[in-house]
């Protein structure tokens, strides 16, 4: 990925948190949908700011280089998002009043979400072959290493007040077992928007509730209408701030397209029985001892 040692060495041992908010996910999870949001709803769902400033800069990359002199020079509470597993952030951030947002999403689906992304960019070595990138991801050898040790990880502050977790996944049937901690963002609505994004779903305008909330912000019905259309899936298509279009292109390939789906359960497009079954296995292992039902795809 290109990240300096040195850079992440000092978000470990010297980057201190302060009244921040930090978006957070392992790649592929819906982080850039989740940052969209936070953006619309700190503007009341006025589009003047996330149709001029590119995402990364609107809230900027903690990891990258750019990103991280950006944050470290300014003054005051900061929105920045990250893919850094927990145990590379600074220990303030446990102490601090960083308000953290993390989401998450069925990993068979990122899987797939991350070989499409990856292999139109030169990020990573060219897999060539779903089932190479396969074994690659169950083993960790992707950027940003295990999804198994990234959730273990960040899933170990669920219960503080300062945390909220979302899934990218259907949680309704959820939500009488961990009202408080598990939010649904997404199900797949069945229309026809290109992508289920679900404009106007009543599920995402639960979720974008619940993140105001969190936040501390009030929003009228007519900004919260606003925020529903312009982080629909559709809408975040169409704009080049947010939809990587603008990404150097000695970074990616022309038809490198970070909103490519928007889908849950595509992976069962895209996975053989044999690779279900193999991915299933090492599920199993590897997520032994978290509560049941904790995950709407178990
Ligand atoms: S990244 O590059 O790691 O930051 O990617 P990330 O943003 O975490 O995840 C990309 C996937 O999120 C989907 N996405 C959305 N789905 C529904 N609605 C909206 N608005 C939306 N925005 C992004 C995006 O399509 C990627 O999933 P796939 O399955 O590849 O389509």
């Amino acid at each position: 990925m290109g990240f300096n040692k040195e850079i992440i060495g000092k978000i470990r041992h010297s980057f201190v948190m302060r009244e921040d908010t930090v978006v957070l996910s392992y790649p592929k999870s819906g982080m850039t949908w989740l940052v969209e949001i936070v953006c619309l709803i700190q503007k009341k769902g006025d589009t003047k700011w996330i149709q001029s400033v590119p995402i990364w800069d609107r809230s900027p990359w903690l990891e990258n280089e750019s990103g991280y002199f950006e944050l470290v020079n300014k003054e005051g509470p900061r929105l920045m998002t990250s893919h850094l597993p927990i145990h590379l952030f600074h220990k303030s951030l446990f102490s601090s009043k960083t308000k953290i947002i993390y989401i998450f999403r069925n990993p068979r689906d990122i899987l797939v979400s991350g070989y499409f992304f990856w292999s139109k960019t030169n990020l990573m070595k060219n897999p060539g072959s779903l089932e190479t990138y396969f074994e690659w991801f169950l083993k960790g050898n992707v950027p940003y290493g295990s999804w198994f040790e990234h959730i273990r990880g960040w899933l170990s502050m669920r219960e503080e007040k300062n945390f909220l977790l979302l899934c990218y996944d259907d949680f309704k049937k959820l939500l009488p077992i961990h009202p408080l901690f598990v939010v649904h963002v997404y199900h797949d609505d069945g229309d026809d928007d290109g992508g289920g994004g679900g404009d106007h779903d009543d599920d995402t305008r639960g979720t974008i509730e619940k993140i105001c909330e969190f936040l501390g912000k009030k929003l009228e019905p007519d900004e919260m209408n606003l925020i529903l259309k312009y982080s629909s899936f559709q809408a975040m298509k169409e704009n080049k701030m947010s939809n990587f279009s603008i990404v150097r292109k000695d970074i990616a390939t022309n038809d490198l397209q970070l909103l490519r789906e928007g889908a849950t359960g595509d992976w069962k497009n895209h996975f053989t029985v044999a690779l279900a079954e193999a991915f299933d296995k090492v599920y199993q292992e590897k997520m032994a001892g978290f509560p049941i039902g904790l995950f709407p795809w178990e």
